[in-house]
């Protein structure tokens, strides 16, 4: 396998919405390489990259996928991520492993969430960006109009550098703003007399983000007004290297029209790994950066973790310093976890090639490592480092998983493991309150995927169902009450008998004891069997079977009997004396309240309030940003189990939310019997 100098190499993230033409781009890029010989179509699910058979049924990528290709001497490791908004994790992915962000945006829907995920996301690891508009052969595709709203979402300059000779089907080819000159397929031809005016303002727009990345180009521009073919060529790839500019293609990936000419801008004006010389780091927890330049011990990422029938047992690695070769020793970052290199191969889509090493500013492939996960980091011993941190999005979405028979079981465990591996925003865990399997992560499609490799790969049977509510017990009044457990039938009896005065406490504040024990009413060798036998009725609950919170049981009085009293005794007197006394102190449920952070388009706002409103839900206040609205609302966890389903439908997919737990309040009564009966049919 040829090996490739860093500057030769350029890493770069096709990102943004799903069906925005990502696969079909690198599709082009790997046919103008000559990697495949002809060009493969989603629709007929012969591409190199969507290779998954759930990819090829869904018509669309689930998983990050990886390809290589040489395109005038210079390595393109192309990562096509997944643009459906479930698989934020593999976007994320993506965006750390690469020194380009590769935004693609469908020229006809225009901007959407997963295109401003993409951008904000480069943004907080600093990321150089680029976009291409896709689809602009056809009907109704726009240009100008997604470059304005660029211009108003981004902080950059943005460079219209590919622009069409026409939309839909007057679409033939692209021109060059830098060069001014016009491609039709690889072909110069002259500049249509309509598009003259337009170029020179491109081109403008050109010399101008070029002079603004250097103080002497500034300096010439201001004198003489222009700049040479040098200096916008240098300037301009600094400004993109500065995160300054982001430059601008449109193509067609289906029609593989602008292709050939987004490559030779890639090698031209993308920075190589040696161009980027310092990546952001945290090591023992200080937020830092190394500089690549000098650094010298092993550094690299796992962009991914995959275990695919097609592919084997994968991880997928950008290494970032040093490199990785068979027999190595390394240590995961975050597990503090040691690893063995095996065979090491490049990746291309699913096929592999044998490789001796991954060096510094490559990606590559090994055979699965015991410890690695995506997303973590790969140091030597001792070091460490975490390769630019980055929090995973919280779940929006839960679902009980429950395997249908025992042997299957007993094999869930591990599997769910294996698959959560392989993305770090599905987490499956028992909900210690409600004994369930909770499988969360971020939307339908993804959990169904979960479900559907149980299945195809460990030939588990799983069934999904809705999780129940962690409620929780407490009263708000108080109660008196004695209860004596008494069991004198011949032989060894049991006698105890408990007086308390139960009361309610502030949320939160958890369970008090007070024993007012005096004169040894009750032998202070039996006290602590009374309160183990309050908090064991606590734990089971009382009113509904959920643990019994925030409240305080004075013991104040009691008989005992010389013989028959045991700790038993006493925990039971002291059970069913709260059991008694609790439903005397005016009980009530009370739920989980979640705060929320939901961003819609303003022109869905009124719906979605009316919405949240309709689901219990509170407004706490709400912010304009572009056209978008951010909501500030908080929901009872029994309608934001639900929530992500009908966001989508208000929305049409492009609203999203944030979620977290906040307090605990009162169930409203109509609600809480409907609790008490449905635990009472279950009893
Ligand atoms: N007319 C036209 N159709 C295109 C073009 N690019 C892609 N498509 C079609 O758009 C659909 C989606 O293309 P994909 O390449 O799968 O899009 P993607 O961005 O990879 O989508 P996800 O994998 O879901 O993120 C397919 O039906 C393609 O044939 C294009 O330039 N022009
Ligand atoms: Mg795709």
């Amino acid at each position: 396998m040829k090996k490739y100098s860093m500057e030769n190499i350029r890493n770069f993230a096709l990102v943004g919405a799903s069906g925005s033409g990502k696969t079909s781009i690198s599709e082009a890029m790997l046919h103008n390489a000559g990697v495949t010989t002809r060009l493969g179509k989603v629709e007929e699910g012969n591409t190199v990259m969507d290779f998954d058979k759930d990819e090829i049924d869904k018509k669309m990528s689930i998983n990050l996928s990886l390809a290589n290709l040489e395109w005038n001497e210079v390595k393109h490791n192309i990562i096509d991520a997944p643009g459906y908004t479930d698989f934020k994790g593999d976007l994320i992915s993506s965006i750390r492993a690469v020194e380009t962000t590769l935004i693609t945006i469908d020229a006809v829907n225009g901007i959407e969430v997963m295109t401003e995920h993409a951008i904000k996301y480069a943004d907080s690891i600093k990321c150089c960006k680029a976009v291409i508009i896709n689809k602009v052969d056809k009907e109704n595709a726009k240009f100008n109009e997604i470059i304005e709203k660029l211009s108003s979402l981004c902080e950059q300059v943005i460079v219209p550098v590919l622009i069409p000779t026409g939309l839909g089907d007057k679409f033939s080819g692209v021109v060059n703003s830098i060069i001014r000159k016009v491609c039709k397929r690889g072909k110069e031809i002259d500049i249509p007399e309509e598009l003259k005016d337009d170029l020179e303002n491109w081109h403008e727009k050109v010399v101008e983000a070029a002079a603004e990345s250097d103080d002497s180009f500034m300096e010439k521009y201001f004198d003489q007004g222009s700049l040479s073919e040098d200096e916008i060529n240098s300037g301009l790839k600094k400004a993109i290297i500065q995160c300054r500019a982001i430059p601008v293609f449109c193509c067609s990936g289906t029609q593989n029209i602008g292709i050939k000419e987004i490559m030779d801008l890639i090698n031209n004006f993308f920075p190589s790994p040696k161009d980027i010389d310092e990546i952001s780091i945290s090591q023992n927890g200080n937020e830092e950066a190394i500089n690549l330049g000098t650094y010298s011990k092993k550094v690299g990422y796992v962009v991914k973790s995959l275990s695919e029938p097609n592919l084997g047992e994968i991880s997928i690695i950008r290494m970032y310093s040093n490199s990785l070769s068979t027999g190595d020793e390394i240590e995961i970052a975050e597990k503090r976890a040691k690893d063995k290199i095996g065979q090491i191969y490049f990746i291309c889509g699913k096929k592999r090639e044998d490789t001796d090493e991954i060096p510094a500013g490559d990606i590559g492939g090994l055979v699965k490592l015991k410890n690695a996960k995506t997303s973590l980091s790969i140091n030597e011993k001792g070091e460490g480092i975490i390769v630019k941190p980055f929090s995973m999005p919280e779940p929006v979405y839960w679902k009980t998983i429950k395997a249908q028979s025992q042997s299957d079981e007993d094999k869930i465990g591990v599997a769910l493991s294996k698959l959560t591996d392989e993305d770090p925003t599905i987490n499956s865990g028992m909900n210690a309150e409600t004994n369930e399997n909770i499988l969360s992560g971020q939307g339908e499609i993804q959990i169904g995927i979960v479900q559907k490799r149980l299945k195809d790969r460990y030939n588990i049977n799983a069934e999904l169902t809705e999780p129940k509510i962690p409620y929780k017990e407490t009263i708000t009044g108080k109660s008196d009450v004695k209860y004596r457990h008494k069991k004198q039938s011949g032989g060894h009896g049991q006698y105890g008998e408990v007086y308390i005065k139960i009361s309610p406490k502030e949320i939160g504040t958890g369970f008090e004891f007070v024993n007012s024990i005096v004169g040894g009413a009750i032998p202070s060798k039996f006290i602590p069997a009374v309160e183990k036998g309050l908090v064991e009725i606590m734990k089971e609950g009382i009113l509904a079977r959920y643990p019994v919170v925030d409240i305080c049981v004075e013991l104040y009085d009691g008989t005992f009997h010389d013989v028959d009293s045991s700790e038993l005794s006493f925990k039971l007197a002291a059970n069913h004396a709260l059991k008694d006394g609790f439903i005397m102190a005016s009980p009530i449920l009370l739920e989980p309240i979640h705060k929320m952070q939901i961003i819609v388009p303003t022109e869905n706002m009124g719906d979605v309030m009316g919405d949240i409103s309709s689901k219990r839900g509170k407004i706490l206040g709400m912010s304009q940003e572009d056209n978008k609205q951010i909501i500030n609302a908080e929901m009872p966890l029994s309608e934001l189990y639900g929530y992500y389903t009908s966001l989508k439908s208000l929305t049409q997919g492009r609203g999203y939310f944030t979620q977290q737990f906040a307090y605990f309040q009162k169930l409203p009564n109509d609600l809480a019997q409907k609790v008490i009966n449905e635990s009472k049919k279950e009893r």
